[in-house]
């Protein structure tokens, strides 16, 4: 059915088409599609505008990177193999103590100074936490306008941008509300915001694992394959994506030009011991304790971090699960898997055989302690949502 643009839509349109540099083509076809009304008639067209727009974008970025290339072979000590359960990065005003913290929880030796911007490359750990690792990582400190000044504020967001949670290191020593405006203001500028609590599409790049498609709520499986498909396209192989039931391919498309990252974090703060630190954290949590999780601290006094690495472990939003072959022992060591997933990603993750010849998975559940029988034991199907520490045994 033809559609009938207003005369804004129209202009537009013909903007698009006489664009030269990729660049404009991105800015007119943005203005094109921002003119297109939203309805049913229009369904199609904005969809096959903005896959454009899709593609349009890989290239620029393709083309950046190329340059980026031919500049120099160094690989950039900001960009991290992720390694462990899943990346976590510790930002924050300087001197706040994010080497403090992180030689707490890693054992890694860093350099501890109460001079401004010690640390000025990132330091890489490993945080246990009971049977896995979490790979934590202090990023040198958060400081204006680090989008657009020289430096490596722009590497800085880049890592961010690029991990799995983040923890923000405030220092209770200095009135808190600025630190938060500083670091937050600066994320935004980088596309990049904390806790939104439930974005229709959210897409997070990982190294490994392929594609992985969460429904958050209801499954629609005839989704997965488009939405594969879409992100094969941008050349993206390795990526969480997580769906609210009521998400159609375009709001996919919409996630992925927006390029908007949506990380989870907490709040620490930090040298709770101090003068004048308590009234700094009553006005910390007034502010911000709707949105984030603020645990207080003092790593001078060892107060207030036993719990840290199970508040950090959290924010990863995965679980640990223990494969079992007949007969056997459950698998020492735990699959990790991105929390939401069903059966069939586990099986996915471990072997084709499983995903080919399914018949059932038996799961034994851990009880809590109060209860008589240790395990509670199912039967399911691919579709049944596994949960931390369960035991899943394939029957194929
Ligand atoms: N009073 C007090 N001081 C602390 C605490 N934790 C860290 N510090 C001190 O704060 C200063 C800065 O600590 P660092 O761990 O180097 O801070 P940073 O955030 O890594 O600093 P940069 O890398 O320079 O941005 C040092 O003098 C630490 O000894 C604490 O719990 N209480
Ligand atoms: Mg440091």
């Amino acid at each position: 059915m033809p559609v009938n643009l207003s005369p804004e839509a129209v202009a537009a349109q013909q903007r698009y088409m006489e664009a030269n540099s990729i660049e404009e083509q991105i800015k007119t076809l943005r203005e094109y599609i921002a003119a297109i009304p939203k309805h049913k008639g229009t369904e199609n067209l904005l969809y096959n505008l903005k896959k454009r727009l899709s593609k349009l974008l890989f290239e620029q970025e393709k083309r950046i990177e190329k340059a980026k290339k031919g500049r120099s072979s160094v690989i950039s000590p900001f960009s991290i193999r992720k390694e462990g359960a899943g990346q976590v990065v510790i930002i924050g005003g300087t001197n706040s103590g994010k080497s403090s913290l992180l030689s707490t929880l890693t054992n890694v030796e860093t350099e501890i100074a109460d001079y401004p911007f010690t640390t000025q490359l990132p330091v890489i750990g490993m945080m246990k936490y009971e049977d896995i690792l979490v790979q934590l990582i202090e990023l040198p400190a958060i400081f204006e306008h680090m989008n657009v000044k020289s430096g490596n504020g722009r590497q800085i967001l880049s890592a961010i941008r690029n991990s799995d949670a983040v923890v923000i290191l405030i220092d209770l020593a200095q009135e808190p509300i600025s630190q938060m405006n500083l670091i937050l203001s600066e994320l935004e500028t980088a596309n990049i915001r904390l806790n939104v609590p439930r974005m229709p599409v959210q897409i997070t790049k990982t190294g490994q694992g392929g594609i992985v498609v969460i429904f958050q709520g209801t499954r629609i499986e005839s989704n997965r394959r488009d939405i594969v498909e879409l992100l094969k396209d941008r050349k993206i192989h390795n990526a969480v994506v997580k769906i609210s039931d009521d998400c159609s391919r375009e709001d996919v498309l919409d996630a992925l030009n927006a390029n908007i990252a949506n990380k989870k974090a907490i709040i620490v703060a930090n040298k709770g011991e101090l003068k004048g630190s308590k009234n700094n954290y009553r006005l910390l949590t007034k502010n911000y304790s709707s949105i984030f999780r603020i645990l207080g601290i003092s790593i001078h006094k060892k107060i207030g971090y036993l719990s840290l690495s199970e508040e950090i472990f959290k924010q990863l939003e995965v679980i640990r699960i223990y494969t079992k072959e007949q007969g056997k022992d459950p698998s020492p060591k735990p699959v990790v898997l991105s929390s939401g997933s069903v059966v069939e990603d586990l099986a996915e993750r471990l072997h084709n055989k499983f995903l080919d010849g399914f018949k059932y998975a038996r799961i034994m559940r851990p009880n809590p302690p109060h209860m008589e029988k240790k395990y509670t034991i199912l039967q399911v199907g691919m579709n049944y949502k596994l949960e931390d520490c369960d035991i899943v045994q394939f029957y194929i």
